[in-house]
């Protein structure tokens, strides 16, 4: 099966990366996680993406806080798909590596996930790899009717708290 490569910019960023993993180990995708950065490893940075094609990588994410060039850097050098997860490490509290990964310049996209948002950049990577794989569509179809039970579990609990309030004002 194709893999996922899992950048991060700092292992200070593993906290939220995780969560990336976690969404593929579920989904049994084989991923390698590295930390390669855009500004303190420029060259080890280019090199990985150069190579992504050829070591068999379909997908790429990249996860980077602070003025977060690591995403848009690897998308120049290969044209493997890039999605980028801005991390909140700064005292912008995000945004600033929101906006450094998701306005890149017309000609090399990086496909953005909200701020932390390592759960959907993984999501998203599965659904890239589902488009020729048919286990994978399957297991992102389960996935999503699970989603859907449990929010409508959900409304059901908060139903019954809520006649309970009622109930309770009117003794
Ligand atoms: C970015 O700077 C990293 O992706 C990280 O989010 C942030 C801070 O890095 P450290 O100083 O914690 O290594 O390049």
């Amino acid at each position: 099966m194709s893999k996922v490569a899992v950048i991060m910019g700092s292992i200070s960023d593993y906290d939220i990366v995780a969560k990336a993993v976690d969404i593929l180990e579920m989904f049994s995708v084989p991923y390698q996680a590295r930390v390669l950065s855009a500004h303190r490893t420029p060259n080890q940075a280019a090199e990985f993406a150069s190579k992504a094609e050829q070591n068999g990588f379909s997908v790429i994410i990249a996860a980077a806080g602070k003025a977060a060039h690591l995403a848009g850097v690897l998308a120049a050098h290969t044209t493997v798909p890039v999605i980028g997860i801005p991390i909140q490490s700064s005292a912008l509290d995000g945004l600033d590596a929101l906006l450094s990964t998701v306005q890149m310049p017309p000609g090399v996209p990086v496909a953005t996930v909200g701020i932390n948002g390592a759960e959907n950049a993984a999501l998203l990577a599965v659904q890239i790899l589902a488009l020729n794989d048919g286990l994978l569509k399957e297991k992102l179809k389960d996935y999503r009717l699970k989603m859907e039970k449990s929010v409508e579990q959900k409304d059901i609990e908060l139903q019954k708290k809520l006649q309970e309030r009622l109930n309770t004002k009117g003794e």
